[in-house]
This record gives structure tokens, C-alpha cells and sequence, in this order.
């Protein structure tokens, strides 16, 4: 009787820490504009769990995507469509490391970003 409601009260623990844990984190966002030629800020340094929207700007003249060209290991690449105006696309940052961004279309484009 007493291990079960030692197992009980471990799994209600276990429990409010995932549900207190990632709402916790939800809390913390960021914003990076793409415009032309740039992304802006460069670089930046994030809490992990972070979620970054990049807006593109709506004067932008040219096309533009954001891709992670290297990240911490075990994290999977990603990349948005290709746009120009008006557009946004998310990401949460969950793993601690660095993270090297281009656009696809400007070799020049590059956003560091450090996630701790
Ligand atoms: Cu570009």
C-alpha cells in the first residue's frame, strides 16, 4: 500500500514538473527582421526554450528564407519558404548551443544565434 502511494505521489511530481516546465519557457520570445540583406540582430543570445519569429519586412524588395545551416548536435536542420514580403516563420530554440542561420539566396546573410 505504502509503494503505491509512493509511485502515485512520484508521478504526480514528475507530472507538474513537465506541466510547470515548458509553460515556463513558453514565456520567453524573440523577433529577428529579414530584410534586404540582413537579418537583424545579427546575432543574439537566447534563453533555451525560446521561441524566435522572423518577420520579413514589408518593404522588402527582393525574396528571402532563413535555413540552419549548422546547429548543436542532434538538432535537425530547418528552413522557411522562400519570401519576400509580409511573411514570418517560427522556431523554439530548445537545445543549448550555437546556431549558424543564412538565407539560401544571400550567402551574405548570415544570424548567429547562442541559445543557454
Ligand atoms: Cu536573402
Amino acid at each position: 500500500m505504502k509503494k503505491v502511494k509512493t509511485t502515485t505521489f512520484a508521478a504526480l511530481a514528475l507530472g507538474a514538473v513537465l506541466a510547470l516546465g515548458p509553460a515556463a519557457e513558453g514565456a520567453s520570445k524573440k523577433t529577428v527582421k529579414v530584410g534586404d540583406n540582413f537579418f537583424s540582430p545579427k546575432k543574439m543570445t537566447v534563453k533555451a526554450g525560446t521561441t524566435v519569429t522572423w518577420k520579413w519586412l514589408s518593404d522588402n524588395a527582393d525574396s528571402h528564407d532563413v535555413k540552419l545551416k549548422k546547429g548543436p548536435r542532434g538538432v535537425k536542420k530547418f528552413s522557411s519558404d522562400i519570401a519576400a514580403t509580409d511573411f514570418s516563420y517560427k522556431k523554439k530554440l530548445s537545445k543549448k548551443g550555437s546556431y549558424s542561420l543564412i538565407c539560401t539566396l544571400h550567402q551574405e546573410m548570415t544570424q548567429k544565434i547562442t541559445v543557454k
